[in-house]
Parts: C-alpha cells; structure tokens; sequence
C-alpha cells in the first residue's frame, strides 16, 4: 500500500495561516475571475456567474513544503476541467500561471492544473472558506506542495512558456511533488 504521508511531513490537526502580505479586502461587486493568455477568446466572470458554475467535491490531503500535513480536507467548489469548457484552449498553451490579489502567482504545467482533483474551492469542510485561507476562492492543487494552492485567486492565465511565480521565484522548487520532496529550487 502507498504511504499516506510524503518524506519528512508531520500530520497537524489545525490548519496553519500561511501567506506572504495582508489578507486583502476583497469586494464581491468588484471582484472578477479571469481566464486568458492562450485561449480562443478571453473570458471574464463576475461574482455571482463565477457562484453559480457547477461545483464538485473532493477529498483531499494537503502538504505543506515547511514540513506540516492535514489530511481529509473536504473542498468543495469549480473543478478546473470546468473552467477548461468555458474557454478554447489554444495548442500552444503548455503551462497555467494562476493569479491572485495583490500580484501573487504560482505557475503549474498544464496537466497538473488539469488534474482530476484540482478544484477552485469555495468551502472546506462544508464551511465557507475564511478571508485568511483566501475568501472568496482558493485553488487546491492537492498532487503539489500547498505553495501552489493559491489564496484569493482571481484568474488563470495560459501560456506558452514557464514563467515561475511569487514562491517558485524566492527558493521554492519549480514543480512541488511532495512524493518527491521536490521543496526548494
Ligand atoms: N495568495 C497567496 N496564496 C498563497 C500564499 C501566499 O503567500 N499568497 N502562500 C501559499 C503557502 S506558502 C501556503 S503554505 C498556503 C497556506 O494556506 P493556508 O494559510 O490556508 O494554510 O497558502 C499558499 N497560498
Ligand atoms: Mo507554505
């Protein structure tokens, strides 16, 4: 049987508050979710049209690179194979930058983002997500290191090349397998 818990994590029964910055105060009249780069046309939602995509469940670990896992997390929100059908994805496109309030990004390949159980997640738990773990919408990349599950994210962008974000580009590994103990660059 495979191990539940990667190399050198600990499991924790509370989720830690990690970020770089402040929690952002977002507005929901404001708020937009934008998908673009390389896609037929570009899409924008706005808050209540981003609500009301079809959301999933799905059942999950989390690995953080600082050492910490939590297991059985329970999101609940759009699955990125949704956010796929409401664009055309061009061939090109070979990588995802996912972005979030305040200029933080975090980059995947494209079949990573694509993953099953990639979802952009509105509630854990069957809680809303809180303002500190990235209300109103967090993406959870449960195969990667927790970096990549960005906090307040409001857009994806597809693109050719690799373009590192915020972590990838301050030490952090490229990719994040935690399997792999892919931690630092
Ligand atoms: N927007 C944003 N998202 C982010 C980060 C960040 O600095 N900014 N940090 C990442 C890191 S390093 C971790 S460990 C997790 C922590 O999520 P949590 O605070 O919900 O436990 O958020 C990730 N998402
Ligand atoms: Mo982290």
């Amino acid at each position: 049987m495979k191990e539940r818990v990667p190399p050198g994590q600990s499991v924790v029964d509370e989720m830690p508050v990690l970020h770089a910055g402040s929690i952002p105060k977002i507005d929901p009249a404001k708020w937009e979710f934008r998908i673009f780069g390389l896609v037929e046309k570009e899409k924008i939602l706005d808050f209540n049209e981003f609500m009301s995509l079809p959301m999933r469940k799905s059942k999950s670990d989390i690995h953080c690179v600082t050492g910490w896992s939590k297991l059985d997390n329970v999101w609940e929100g759009v699955s990125s194979q949704t956010i796929k059908n409401l664009v055309k994805i061009l061939p090109d496109a070979k990588f995802a930058i996912v972005y979030a309030e305040g200029g933080f990004t975090t980059n995947l390949p494209i079949d990573d983002f694509f993953g099953q159980d990639v979802i952009f997640a509105v509630r854990q738990n069957g809680k809303e997500i809180t303002p500190e773990h990235g209300w109103p919408v967090r993406l959870v990349v449960p195969r990667l290191y927790f970096w990549k599950s960005a906090k307040w994210v409001n857009g994806v962008e597809f693109a050719k090349e690799d373009r590192p974000g915020f972590w990838e580009s301050r030490g952090y590994h490229n990719r994040g397998d935690p399997w792999k103990e892919e931690r630092y660059g």
